[in-house]
């Protein structure tokens, strides 16, 4: 492919509710678009996760803004014929802005299967037509846990019931959700690193309640605490945010710091990195599942391609965009009463924004676009 233009999108969406974890409080979704055009005359969409301010990863959008306009996509231009696959061994030279990159290839990817009329999930080797739905429940008070927990479970269908906790938040929740819910449901928690070593008796207290796991208890940078924390609890550790490549998911996996691992697209680096990273831990036994950083209708949908890999074996935070949004960006993104979500098999992502939703000035604040040197345009216009 040859690339003949490329924008940049800033977007908000306002939250059905206020999104809280032990480290923030969610009330929009900003996130930052990007549109390749093709001299073949695709189209594709990237989606970039990184937040507005630096709670959860290092890299904010700003960042990757920058990275993508001063850096990464310049270096993809100058790529003498662009796929997601060359683009990703280009950009493997710039160290960090894995959601930036991420971003970047999923455009590519779209682009590129569009062309040879090829969804995603055929393209990264999914085997299955639909995955279970997972919700995360933010942190509440006890009376809206219980409304939303109820529903969530026989309303909407979900499968699979994460509970953010931080301290103080924790048995008591897990305590009254196993009670709603019973003993047969898939129940998981997720501390977002708000504990220490040191809470090691109060978290063993979770033990009883049967949980899939305990998804990042402590620091991100610390394997060894994860390691010696495995060590004391029966319910297994999952880690999230450390895990930013295949590598640092085999350092983690071989110190004992992680039985699970939790995949989210973005923070790994693109959806290729991820589908490498299910490789490694199914050939080393270990289970992982797709998370979610509230993406929009193409994330999201993209994210579902991904989980429909063979080795995804645990429900991942894969919910309907009526989960986070009024309105979606893309046809929204449905929770069936199977409690299943299709996987898209339409060429590349197989969705795409709706352009007068996209039009509205609540929910595009600007656009950029990038320009291209004319030296790659005219090569593009003389072949
Ligand atoms: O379903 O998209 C979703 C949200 C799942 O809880 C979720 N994500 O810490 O894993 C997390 C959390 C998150 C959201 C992290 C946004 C970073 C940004």
């Amino acid at each position: 492919m040859r690339i003949a233009g490329i924008e940049l999108r800033w977007v908000r969406l306002p939250l059905v509710t206020p999104f809280r974890t032990s480290r923030y409080t969610e009330e929009w979704k900003y996130a930052l678009l990007i549109r390749v055009r093709t001299e073949e005359g695709a189209i594709g969409w990237g989606e970039c996760v990184a937040m507005r301010v630096d709670v959860y990863s290092p890299e904010t959008i700003d960042d990757a803004a920058r990275a993508l306009r001063e850096t990464l996509i310049p270096m993809v231009l100058e790529l003498p014929d662009v796929t997601a696959e060359k683009a990703k061994e280009a950009l493997a030279q710039v160290e960090g802005h894995p959601m930036a990159k991420a971003a970047l290839e999923m455009a590519l990817l779209d682009a590129q299967l569009r062309l040879i009329g090829r969804s995603l999930a055929a393209h990264l080797g999914a085997v299955r037509p639909a995955v279970k739905a997972g919700v995360s429940v933010g942190i509440m008070s006890e009376k809206e846990l219980i409304d939303t927990v109820l529903r969530y479970r026989f309303e909407e269908h979900y499968q699979r019931i994460k509970l953010k906790i931080e301290p103080g938040w924790d048995v008591e929740p897990v305590h009254l959700v196993r009670e709603l819910l019973g003993a047969d449901a898939l129940l998981q928690v997720d501390g977002n690193g708000a504990y220490r070593l040191e809470d090691a008796g109060h978290l063993a207290e979770l033990d009883r309640y049967d949980l899939l796991m305990i998804e990042q208890p402590l620091a991100a940078d610390d394997l060894d605490g994860h390691a010696a924390l495995a060590r004391k609890l029966k319910t297994p550790i999952c880690l999230d945010e450390p895990i930013t490549c295949t590598a640092d998911a085999i350092r983690a996996i071989d110190r004992g710091a992680a039985a699970i691992i939790n995949i989210k697209p973005g923070r790994v680096g693109g959806y290729l990195e991820a589908k490498e990273i299910h490789r490694v831990c199914a050939a080393r036994g270990v289970p992982v599942w797709v998370g979610g950083m509230v993406e929009t209708g193409l994330g999201r949908a993209a994210n579902v391609a991904l989980a429909a890999l063979p080795h995804f074996t645990i429900v991942g935070d894969l919910s309907a965009s009526e989960r986070f949004f009024t309105q979606d960006i893309t046809p929204p993104i449905v929770v069936g009463t199977d409690g299943l979500i299709r996987v898209p098999d339409k060429p590349g992502i197989g969705v795409e924004p709706d352009m007068t939703v996209l039009a509205r000035p609540e929910i595009t604040d600007h656009v950029e676009q990038i320009p291209i040197p004319a030296q790659v345009l005219a090569v593009g216009r003389a072949r």
